[in-house]
């Protein structure tokens, strides 16, 4: 899980196999403090994107190496090679490019590091793809086969998103993830942090929504008991979440999303989201320091409201992720221990640490830059589990202890004890979930390896799933203050 896999030496001369796209999506190396069940849970929808919006005259395969299967296949010779590009496995796309192109094959790169650095990644290229590759994809492809293919091409994310074709989650392999229905209903956000990979400068992200007959559709389409929502902020529009949940409910899937914690204003929309399937969500807190909110521009409730928001959730039903971010500026070397304390007294069931990481072409990297504090350019160490910048208030080596401290805690028999759900009849569903989830990377290891993933996780997805449907009837006949507790396996955790 950390170490990508040997590339044998590049065999050139041979015929590529023409209109044949291999898409890829490479290794990076997991932190081994946090859980690696996380890496399996659901894909990215970049690769499968990609694949929908390829033209039917185009046979298209994926390979993610992060199923440890080995290095990616290079037999037939694919004609043209798509590589996705994040900053963490930037060097690894880069390695992979440079060996596919030794064999004769077009590399096209795209994703989001090829937006904040596009000099960096045409090195390694035969193409760039900047922006939204839905739109490129097929333009690319049409050069390829004229020969008259560019260096850099180029798209914002301003159309409307309707247009955009299904994904091709068919090109999946179904055994390796716990689910394979990472669906997008909206993207952008109402907010900017700065330190949010939206505020990359050149990223033109305005909110758009896909129609919500195309969301369900795409649902019921993949057959899969199980979504997860890979949207920044499912909950930016609260009319447009309600009207989705309308049509999720007859689905009887279960699902969870990404929400800011702003969605609790209104009770009766989390209630809705319960009553459609939502059994858990990813909420990002960031931070328990108002002052560290105010500096990112974060729009968001005070953190002293955050305990009482998160009760909401609780009362519903719905399961809370709460991803917090270290080393802020107003962070001094006791925000470790606050931090875990609250998650424990709020009985958060998961929690993400992320050490603070500016990512290149964000205001936070520039205001770093600027105050000479950023340590080093080495991407791989970008993934937020590093620390890559001198902290205010303490060192970089205290930070980085302090977070694996959090783990380590969180990850402890006593905090998962701690964090049990009130209701002990959710407590045996709840421990095993957290040891399973938590404290069995050796595991991992072996399921996504043996390719055992959804075998392993179907049959407690469609317990939790009969679960949930019993609740939702339940709180249909409770009132508005009735309490549905926390039963669930499944938690959102992207
Ligand atoms: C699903 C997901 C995951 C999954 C799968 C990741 C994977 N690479 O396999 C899991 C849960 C494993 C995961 C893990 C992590 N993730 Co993640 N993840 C996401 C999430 C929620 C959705 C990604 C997605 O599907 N987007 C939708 C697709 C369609 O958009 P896209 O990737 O930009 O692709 C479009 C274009 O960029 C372009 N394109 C992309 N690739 C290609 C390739 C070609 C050839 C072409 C032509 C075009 C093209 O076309 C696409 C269509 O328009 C995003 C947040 C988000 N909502 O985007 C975070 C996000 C990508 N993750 C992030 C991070 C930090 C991580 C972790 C490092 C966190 C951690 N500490 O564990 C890990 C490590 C994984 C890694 N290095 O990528 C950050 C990345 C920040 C950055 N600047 O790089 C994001 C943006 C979240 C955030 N808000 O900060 N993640
Ligand atoms: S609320 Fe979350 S997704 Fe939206 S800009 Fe801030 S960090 Fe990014």
């Amino acid at each position: 899980m950390v170490v990508a896999p040997v590339l044998p030496p590049a065999r050139s001369g041979r015929p590529v196999r023409t209109h044949f796209a291999l898409l890829i999506n490479p290794f990076y190396p997991k932190d081994p403090r946090a859980s690696y069940g996380k890496h399996v849970l659901t894909p990215s929808l970049a690769l499968t994107s990609i694949a929908g919006a390829t033209p039917a005259t185009w046979e298209v395969r994926y390979w993610d190496e992060n199923l440890l299967q080995g290095p990616p296949p290079a037999d037939p010779v694919p004609h043209v090679v798509g590589i996705t590009v994040h900053l963490t496995f930037a060097r690894r796309a880069y390695q992979l490019a440079d060996w596919y192109r030794q064999q004769g094959c077009c590399v096209v790169l795209g994703g989001l590091h090829v937006l904040s650095c596009p000099e960096e990644a045409l090195q390694y290229a035969d193409a760039i793809a900047i922006g939204d590759g839905g739109q490129l994809w097929p333009q690319i492809l049409r050069d390829v086969e004229q020969g008259t293919l560019k260096q850099r091409y180029e798209a914002d994310f301003s159309r409307p998103y309707s247009l955009d074709p299904a994904p091709r989650r068919s090109i999946l392999p179904r055994e390796s993830f716990l689910t394979t229905s990472s669906v997008i209903a909206t993207r952008g956000c109402h907010n900017r942090c700065g330190f949010c990979y939206l505020s990359t400068d050149g990223l033109h992200m305005p909110y758009r929504l896909r129609e919500v007959q195309q969301v369900t559709d795409e649902i019921a389409a993949d057959g899969q008991p199980y979504v997860v929502f890979i949207d920044n902020n499912l909950g930016s529009r609260p009319t447009y979440l309600r009207a989705l949940c309308e049509a999720l409910k007859p689905l009887e899937i279960i699902w969870s999303a990404a929400v800011t914690i702003d969605v609790t204003d209104d009770p009766s929309l989390v209630r809705e989201m319960a009553l459609a399937g939502c059994t858990g969500v990813f909420v990002g807190f960031e931070s328990l320091n108002g002052g560290n909110l105010t500096d990112s521009r974060k729009r968001t409730p005070a953190p002293e409201d955050y305990a009482r928001r998160v009760a909401i959730f609780h009362r519903y039903g719905i399961q809370v992720n709460g991803s917090f971010v270290l080393g802020f500026d107003h962070d001094r070397p006791d925000v470790f221990e606050r931090t875990v304390e609250w998650v424990e007294a709020n009985r958060l069931e998961c929690a993400t640490f992320h050490i603070l990481t500016p990512y290149p072409g964000t205001p936070l990297f520039r205001q770093f830059e600027r105050e000479g504090r950023i340590l080093h350019r080495d991407w791989d160490k970008y993934d937020t589990a590093h620390v890559v910048f001198q902290p205010k208030h303490m060192s970089p080596e205290e930070l980085d202890r302090g977070y694996a401290w959090c783990y380590s805690k969180l990850f402890s028999h006593g905090s998962i004890w701690r964090r049990r759900p009130t209701d002990n009849r959710a407590v045996p569903a709840y421990l095993a979930m957290s040891y399973l989830y938590k404290r069995s990377n050796r595991f991992w290891h072996l399921l996504i390896r043996h390719r055992q993933t959804a075998n392993v996780w179907r049959p407690l997805i469609e317990l939790s799933r009969r679960r949930h449907l019993r609740l939702r009837k339940r709180l249909l006949i409770l009132d508005a203050g009735g309490e549905v507790r926390a039963t669930q396996f499944v938690r959102s955790g992207v």
